[in-house]
This record gives structure tokens, sequence and C-alpha cells, in this order.
């Protein structure tokens, strides 16, 4: 029942179909489906789906910014309905944000969401983020972690990039960091020495928690 509704909404995705993808959120909702799991199985699905037939050729950029659009909207709807965490205390401070040259940002933008929802500081510098601004707010806020997002093949080294302008102004050892986006794996983040790399939004936040405990 619950699949054949995140099926459905990853179609109103798909199909650019705004009522119907409410509607649903809504029936879901009411029938106490997580909201992390419609963010992750209806809409983010729906997502993949749109970028592989941009992929194929069957649909073009106008179509795609406009399922774009749609996506943000509804995962702002299901983002209000995470219960945020009850504890004072911060879970860790985190500075994320999208590399230079990158305006993909529906990702990160969930990304911000489950940190947050599980307590977590976060400083969000946005997407096509100069690369110094990942630094300059990381000493601003004495961050524990940068989380950085790139979804293409050529913005990825500024991952690696980060590294170095860490290293450079001496932080490497007090900071973590962390990769994510579509093109990035483990092996990339081996390569350029990160800290950690997150297929997903909640593996985000399991990965942030274990940074944090080795930190301590
Ligand atoms: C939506 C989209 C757009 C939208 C972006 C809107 C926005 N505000 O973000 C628009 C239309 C603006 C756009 C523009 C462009 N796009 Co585009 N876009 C996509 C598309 C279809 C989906 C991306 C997406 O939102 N996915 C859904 C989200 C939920 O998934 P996600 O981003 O992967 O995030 C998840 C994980 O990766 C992870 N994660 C993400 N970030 C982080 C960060 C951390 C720290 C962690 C731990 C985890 C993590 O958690 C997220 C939640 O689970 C992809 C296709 C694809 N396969 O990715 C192409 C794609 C990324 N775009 C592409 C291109 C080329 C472009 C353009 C150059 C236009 C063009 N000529 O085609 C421009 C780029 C301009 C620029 N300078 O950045 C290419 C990149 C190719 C490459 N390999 O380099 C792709 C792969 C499409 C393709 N096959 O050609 N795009």
């Amino acid at each position: 029942m619950t699949k054949e509704v995140m099926e459905k909404l990853a179609e109103s995705i798909v199909e650019n179909d705004e009522d119907t993808g409410m509607e649903l959120i809504e029936q879901a909702l009411a029938d106490g489906v997580n909201p992390v799991e419609i963010i992750e199985k209806g809409l983010s699905a729906g997502m993949l789906e749109v970028g592989e037939m941009f992929e194929d050729g069957e649909i073009f950029l106008p179509q795609v910014m406009l399922a774009a659009a749609l996506m943000a909207k509804l995962v702002e709807v299901v983002q209000k309905e995470i219960p945020a965490d009850e504890k004072v205390e911060s879970a860790g401070r985190i500075v994320l944000g999208t590399v230079e040259g990158d305006v993909h940002d529906i990702g990160k933008n969930i990304v911000k969401v489950l940190f947050q929802a599980n307590g977590f500081e976060v400083f969000d510098v946005g997407r096509d983020a100069p690369l110094a601004s990942f630094i300059d707010k990381a000493k601003e806020v004495d961050a524990n972690i940068i989380a950085s997002s790139a979804l293409m093949t050529g913005t990825m080294q500024f991952q690696a990039t980060i590294e170095e302008l860490l290293k450079e102004a001496g932080l490497r050892d007090n900071v973590r960091t962390m990769i994510g986006g579509a093109p990035c794996t483990d092996h990339w983040a081996a390569k350029i020495g990160a800290d950690a790399y997150a297929e997903n939004a909640s593996e985000a936040v399991t990965k942030a928690r274990e940074l944090m405990a080795v930190a301590n």
C-alpha cells in the first residue's frame, strides 16, 4: 500500500503534477508514513527517474527545471512534518554547501533537513559556493564537520580543493570532512582524503554521528 503511494508520488514528480503530489503526501502522512521515507522513497525516486529520462534524451532541460521546482516545493511541505530533535545540546556543527560551479542543491537541502532534524547545527553556505566560504565559515563557527555536495563530474574536483584549503589553513586536524552527491563514491572520498562519503541523507546522519564519535 505504502509502496504504491510512493510509486505514485514519484510519478507525480515525473508528470509535474503538483495537485496529485500534494494529495498523495497528505494521504501518506495521514497513514502515518515517516516523512523521511516520503522524501527518499517517493520524491527522490521521482527525481532520479527524471534524471534518467534526461540522460536518455526523453525529456529536456526545461522539464527537468520544472520537476526540480516541484520537488523543492514538495520537500518543503514534507520537511515541516519531520519531528525536531528535542535535545538541547547540539549534536555537532556542520558547514554544508554545494561546491563552486555547481548549482544543484536539491540533495544538499534534503541532507540539511535531516541533519537539523537530528540535532546538528547546520551552517549552509548555499550552492555554487566559493570554496573559501566553506573554510571561512568553518573557522567562524568552529565547525566539527565540513560537508560538501557535488553533482557534476567537473565540480567533484573542488571537494579535493577543500581538503587542500583546510590543510593550508592548518585546520585539517580539527575539522572532519564529508562528501556527497550522485557522482561521488567511497573510492573518491578515499582518493581525496575526505573522512566520509554518504550515499543519501539518512546515511549522511549516520556518518556524521560516527565522525563526531571519533572526534570526541
Ligand atoms: C535537477 C537537476 C538539475 C536542476 C537543478 C535544480 C536544483 N536547484 O538543484 C537544473 C535544471 C537547474 C540543472 C542544471 C544543470 N544540470 Co543538472 N541535473 C539535475 C538532475 C536531473 C537531478 C539532480 C537531483 O536533484 N537529484 C535528486 C536529489 C535528491 O538527489 P542528489 O542530488 O543525488 O542527492 C542525494 C545524494 O546524492 C546525497 N547527497 C547530495 N548532496 C550531498 C552532500 C553530502 C555532504 C552528503 C553526505 C550527501 C549528499 O543525498 C541526497 C539525498 O538522498 C541530475 C541527474 C542525476 N542523475 O543526478 C542532473 C545532472 C546532475 N545535471 C547535469 C548537467 C550537465 C546540468 C547542466 C550543466 C545543464 C545541462 N547543460 O545539462 C546545469 C548545471 C549548471 C551548473 N553550473 O551547476 C548532469 C551532470 C553531468 C556530469 N556527470 O557532470 C546530470 C547528471 C544530468 C546528465 N546526465 O546530464 N540540473
